[in-house]
């Protein structure tokens, strides 16, 4: 199976084509990893483009996220392996105002993949959510975001945590396609991370 017809699948918004695009990528022993960066994530970056010009629309861009995401449910088998859950526990969620979880979902199921214990707190999550997550004794907290409006959601939960005295109890990294390293540094969050394997080597470092 050719990945381009996969992505094209996936800008299309052809959710069926796509489930069968990638089963029969799968069966003709194509790499997961590969069907995942070639086929869907490279999809939703085109996605993206076609948006930013003004050719695809908010719905357009909505049914597209819908094929990913059945593409996506198939690999997931294959790309979490881990049966011991041991490396420690992790909330995650896209903060409060953003409705984007493709790259969170991704992020949780790698997290997963890698023996975390995962408590995927979903999209739109309010900063008390995220600090009652660490009250039920999680030991780190991930947020994603998607919009330059939104990230600033991230340093209020920050500053929810300090305020709920439990800064110190959790480690907080973050991510997504408008946050940095820089705004990591600058809002006093313990670690950043610009994609879905490089979250789960910083959670590993944060855990020790
Ligand atoms: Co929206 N959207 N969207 N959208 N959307 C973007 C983000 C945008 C860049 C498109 C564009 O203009 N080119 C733009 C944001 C501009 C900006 O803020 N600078 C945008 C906009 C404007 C909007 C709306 C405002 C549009 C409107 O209504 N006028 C609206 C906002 C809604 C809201 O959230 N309140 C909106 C809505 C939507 C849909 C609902 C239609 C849909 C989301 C569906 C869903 O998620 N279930 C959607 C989509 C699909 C996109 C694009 C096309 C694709 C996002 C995606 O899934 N990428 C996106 C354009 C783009 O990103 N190129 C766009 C694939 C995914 C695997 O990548 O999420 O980046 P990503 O995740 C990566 C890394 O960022 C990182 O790892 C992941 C895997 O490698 N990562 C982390 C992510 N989270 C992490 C957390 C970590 C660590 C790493 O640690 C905790």
């Amino acid at each position: 199976m050719d990945l381009k017809e996969i992505y094209q699948n996936v800008v299309d918004g052809n959710a069926d084509e796509t489930v069968e695009g990638v089963k029969a990528a799968l069966a003709a022993g194509t790499a997961p990893e590969e069907i995942l960066a070639q086929g869907l994530i490279a999809a939703m970056d085109e996605v993206g483009r076609l948006f930013e010009e003004g050719e695809l629309f908010v719905p357009e861009m909505l049914i597209a996220a819908r094929a990913m995401q059945s593409g996506l449910a198939l690999l997931k088998p294959h790309l979490v392996k881990a049966d011991v859950k041991s490396a420690g526990k992790v909330a995650i969620g896209t903060v409060k105002g953003d409705l984007h979880d493709i790259g969170k979902n991704l992020v949780a199921m790698m997290l997963e993949g890698a023996g975390f214990e995962v408590k995927d707190l979903g999209v739109d999550v309010a900063p008390e959510a995220f600090v009652k997550a660490a009250q039920d004794g999680v030991q780190l907290i991930g947020m994603s975001a998607l919009l330059t409006t939104t990230m600033s959601n991230m340093e209020v939960t920050v500053q929810a945590l300090k305020n709920a005295g439990l800064r110190d109890k959790v480690k907080v990294f973050i991510g997504g396609a408008p946050v940095t390293q820089d705004y990591a540094t600058k809002i006093g969050a313990d670690g950043f991370a610009a994609d879905a394997s490089s979250a789960t080597r910083t959670a590993r470092q944060l855990v020790g």
